[in-house]
């Protein structure tokens, strides 16, 4: 983000939340490993079932529960998304396309993670019309129809941001795009697993994040060639 302030007369810009910059990469000799669970605290809600009310024939072919909160039988939370927030160097990036596909009138990841400088590929594989609608501030915008058969749409990230998409034809269909300044990204999966390796010792803030149930923050010391094994628990209540 760019802001420019006049001070005696001269005009300042300064670049604000340009954490990318800030992100160097180096060779990583002696990393690291975290990994760990991210569970749900408590009892997890039932699933909640979605009422399709629009194109029933294509996307009422299946029954659709919300995605809002995904547990398995341990309680470990599915789509958390955990990163290192304060890292300023580290392993290599790969800078990649990633595609987020529209089909059976969701959008699949749900969560998706993208470098910045990356780009979204976003695809309709149902016979019917979708348009993707994405909230974000420090990106550019996307808010298009795409009928059956249509070339795909791309999103060229700029900038580190956690983004909102959804679709303006069929309310429930929601999704999240969360573009990374730095690899030491991980999302979890059905098991609410994550890994974060190569990571230089050093002691970092870990922040994980949930859609639904909010963020949780730990300290985390990685050693040279260890691994630290790590538990969060959401909602935080503490
Ligand atoms: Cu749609």
């Amino acid at each position: 983000m760019l802001l420019a302030t006049v001070l005696g007369g001269a005009t300042i810009i300064l670049a604000l939340g340009s954490a990318e910059a800030a992100y160097k990469e180096t060779t990583v000799n002696n990393g690291g490993t975290i990994t760990g669970v991210v569970t749900f605290k408590g009892t997890p809600p039932a699933p909640q079932p979605i009422k399709v009310n629009k194109d029933k024939k294509v996307c009422g072919k299946t029954k659709l529960f919300s995605n809002a909160v995904l547990v398995n039988k341990n309680k470990g939370l599915q789509n958390a998304v955990v990163r290192l927030t304060d890292i300023t160097k580290g392993k290599t990036r790969k800078i990649e396309t990633i595609t987020l596909d529209q089909k059976g009138c969701r959008f699949h990841p749900h969560v998706l993670i993208v470098p910045t400088g990356g780009m979204v590929s976003v695809v309709n594989d149902d016979p019917l019309t979708h348009n993707i609608h994405t909230f974000s501030f420090e990106n550019p915008q996307l808010n298009q129809a795409q009928p059956k058969g249509s070339p795909a749409l791309t999103i060229k990230t700029t900038a580190s941001e956690t983004m909102k998409v959804q679709c303006d034809i069929h309310k429930w269909m929601g999704g999240w795009v969360v573009i990374a300044e730095h690899p030491y990204y991980a999302l979890t999966g059905t098991n609410g697993k994550f890994t974060l390796s190569n990571v230089p010792p050093g002691t970092y803030t870990l922040e994980v994040w949930h859609e639904s149930l909010g963020i949780a923050t730990r300290s985390v010391t990685v050693k040279g060639k260890k691994s630290v094994k790590m538990s969060v628990a959401l909602p935080k209540k503490d």
